[in-house]
């Protein structure tokens, strides 16, 4: 126990009474987990990934969050194009790996749930308590990720929301589990044989982590065994998913929801034009792009062909952890804001002809605005924009997340 919950302890001056110990059956009995893997070393190495995994999916979830929401002193940057795709790629491949790791973690861990007396004191139970919301929290992330990437929502919240506050909630939890178990982690990281594995213990409780250690360097291969397997557990995981959006790994990317080949024109389509309910009005005869300025534009198809038209290459970077790139053509945003009368470096808003949906609109904020390979696309891979890809025509921009990549484009204003 830590040194703050002794204190507190002391404080209450108070046990809680345990219950009979005619209940002590099954996996409460004394010694129902006899494997050596069930160690404060196995549990403070497995958590040091473990953590670290959910550091790395933390920072690039809080960098997703904020480049989609930016707060007023945040700007995303225009270069480099990959910048997205990279920290997206892996928040979605580490929040993947860890769910290995949770699970040998909570494996090694698990008898602790049968501790006798359960609570013993009050803050052992306050300290019991906090794991039940870190576990919570952990899984929690974990398994709305998974189930998002796989596009299945049968959860009724929305999940960007739900899943933003609860990596809060885990980061929060970690912090306060890393610090109430300060010294556990740090005998558990120490050497085998170290002083360092018995520091601070009571002379029985050393004399039983030196009796643990024996055990556990007698049992050196079932030891092996279980890094190896939690190794290959990641890189099965990592191996078989990243090629959603590293391309060399694309061919093995058999548990990966996209690959980023397939689907019309080489890309994948996240949300078809039927979902959408822009069947009719992305191919309506009298279909115009309206953009709001000193000047107003109102283009048909024809006359936005009809402009100057660049090339270039840039990916789409879903938040779903798949990228894919294609050549785009079509309009420099650029080049139609100075056509209506904006200053150049105006930041916009582009609404979509899709009716209503959180992703009807999107802002293309000022470094994107001003960027000259931000486009309004109209060819995807030499070919006219399919219905799906956002015919007649889409936003296309550097460095910016799938999700604020919108098609189906009826109108450009000043944001
Ligand atoms: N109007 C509209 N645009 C949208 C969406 C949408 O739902 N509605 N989905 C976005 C998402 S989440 C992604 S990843 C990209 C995918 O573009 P693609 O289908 O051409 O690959 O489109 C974006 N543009
Ligand atoms: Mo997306």
């Amino acid at each position: 126990m830590t040194r703050a919950a002794d204190r507190l302890d002391r404080l209450l001056g108070a046990r809680l009474p345990g219950p009979p110990d005619g209940l002590r059956r099954g996996p409460f009995r004394r010694d129902a987990f006899p494997s050596p893997l069930h160690s404060e070393r196995r549990a403070a190495n497995t958590g040091v990934w473990l953590g670290a995994a959910f550091l790395v999916c933390f920072l690039t979830g809080v960098l997703s969050d904020q480049i989609q929401d930016p707060q007023g002193w945040f700007t995303w940057p225009a270069s480099p194009v990959w910048a997205y795709q990279v920290t997206q790629g892996v928040h979605v491949a580490a929040g993947l790996a860890a769910i290995p790791l949770l699970l040998v973690k909570l494996w090694t861990v698990h008898p602790l749930l049968f501790e006798w007396p359960p609570a013993g004191s009050p803050a052992r139970a306050v300290s019991r308590l906090s794991v039940l919301v870190l576990v919570g929290a952990g899984v929690f992330e974990l398994a709305t990720g998974l189930v998002n990437i796989a596009q299945w929502y049968p959860f009724g919240f929305f999940f960007p929301t739900a899943h933003y506050w609860t990596g809060w909630i885990a980061i929060g939890a970690i912090s306060v589990h890393v610090g109430a178990k300060a010294a556990e982690i740090r005998r558990g990281l120490a050497r085998a044989g170290s002083p360092g594995r018995t520091a601070g213990l009571a002379p029985d409780a050393a004399v039983e982590v030196r009796e643990r250690d024996a055990a556990a360097e007698e049992h050196a291969v079932s030891r092996r065994a279980l890094v190896l397997a939690t190794g290959l557990g990641v890189s099965a995981v990592t191996l078989t998913t990243v090629g959603q959006t590293l391309r060399p790994l694309g061919p093995v990317a058999v548990l990966a929801p996209r690959l980023p080949t397939v689907g019309p024109q080489g890309v994948p389509v996240n949300q078809t034009a039927e979902n959408a309910g822009v069947l009719e009005t992305a191919r309506a005869d009298d279909y115009r792009l309206v953009v709001a300025g000193p000047q107003r534009l109102e283009l048909s198809p024809a006359d936005l062909r009809a402009l100057p038209q660049a090339t270039e290459r840039l990916p789409i970077a879903c938040v779903e952890g798949w990228s894919a790139s294609g050549d785009w053509t079509g309009v420099r945003l650029r080049e139609l804001l100075r056509l209506a009368g904006l200053p150049a470096g105006t930041a916009v808003r582009v609404l979509s002809l899709q009716p209503g949906g959180r992703y009807d609109s999107s802002v293309v904020d000022v470094p994107q605005a001003a960027d000259p390979r931000t486009l309004l696309a109209l060819r995807l891979n030499g070919e006219p924009l399919s219905l799906d890809h956002g015919f007649p025509v889409r936003l296309i921009a550097p460095n910016r997340p799938g999700v604020m990549q919108t098609k189906w484009l009826r109108q450009v204003e000043p944001a």
